[in-house]
């Protein structure tokens, strides 16, 4: 039977990139956003453009209890995933912490932090016990280094930075394999959700910069998933070429 792939977040961006590159490579797929109309259409598009295998599972990671839930099902229905993909996550708001809205601050740790946390929690003792496994987190560039506005966002990254090689060295005795991804710019949905909306503002983001697209991050990671088994890439951080720090990218139009 093929390979198969948890990844939430799938229905947009960077997840959604992941989940396509993946149904072109033959995996089974297991696909989790809030959105379960998007998840639907996502599931179409590739069931008619790779013939691929796709079940669908609406699930907010801030519950905890759908999460388990949702994980029992999965295991019960498709198997233990061979690759977990923990991409949902979010930026909320761009200002100094003293003015940040609490349920931003909520809202991105609950999400990035502890629902990162929990949908691996409710995978990892069934990976472990068939001692194979391949979990792929999104971290940022944002975990490496602060910026203004995002002590919130880039405290979740490094997190999840931080989490990763914790775990990394709990399954140290098995064949599990743990990576974070850790990209810079990446044109998506991102700076709208980041915004509230703001598509004008989201834009200027993004405007004078050859940004990373979702697909760059896609390839990465199904670079990251091929390798052989005694390959463990830990970490990999991908910046736009115009691009050095975490926020620091340059508008200066090259020659
Ligand atoms: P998008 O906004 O395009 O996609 C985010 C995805 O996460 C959507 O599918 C969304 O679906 C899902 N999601 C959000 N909240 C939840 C939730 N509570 N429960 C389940 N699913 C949820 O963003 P990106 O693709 O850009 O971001 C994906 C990941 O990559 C994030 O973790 C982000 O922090 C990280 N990242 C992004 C970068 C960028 O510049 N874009 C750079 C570095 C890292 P739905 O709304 O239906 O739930
Ligand atoms: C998203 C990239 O630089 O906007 O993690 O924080 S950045």
């Amino acid at each position: 039977m093929s390979q198969l792939a948890f990844i939430t977040g799938a229905t947009s961006g960077i997840g959604r990139a992941t989940a396509e590159a993946l149904a072109a490579k033959g995996y089974r797929l297991a696909l989790a956003a809030r959105n379960g109309e998007k998840l639907e259409d996502t599931a179409e598009d590739f069931r008619m453009k790779y013939n691929a295998e796709v079940t669908v599972w609406p699930l907010d990671v801030r519950d905890r209890d759908a999460i388990r839930a949702t994980a029992d099902k999965v295991m019960e229905t498709c198997g233990v995933p061979d690759v977990l993909v923990n991409d949902a996550g979010l930026a909320r708001g761009l200002e100094p912490y003293g003015e940040t809205a609490p349920d931003d601050i909520e809202q991105m740790i609950d999400t990035n932090i502890r629902g990162l946390f929990l949908v691996t929690r409710a995978f990892l003792p069934a990976m472990l016990e068939r001692n194979s496994g391949h979990i792929v987190n999104l971290g940022s560039t944002a975990g490496l280094y602060a910026y203004a506005g995002a002590a919130v966002y880039c405290a979740t990254k490094a997190a999840v930075k931080t989490f990763s090689d914790g775990i990394r060295i709990d399954v140290i005795d098995s064949d599990i394999k743990v990576t974070t991804i850790q990209p810079g710019i990446v044109q998506t949905a991102f700076s709208e959700v980041r915004f509230h909306g703001d598509k004008a503002r989201a834009d200027a983001v993004y405007e004078g910069v050859d940004a990373l697209q979702a697909e760059d991050i896609a390839n990465v990671i199904d670079f990251v998933l091929s390798q052989p088994k005694r390959v463990q890439i830990s970490d990999v951080v991908i910046m736009a070429n115009q691009q050095a720090t975490g926020f620091m990218v340059s508008k200066k139009k090259k020659s």
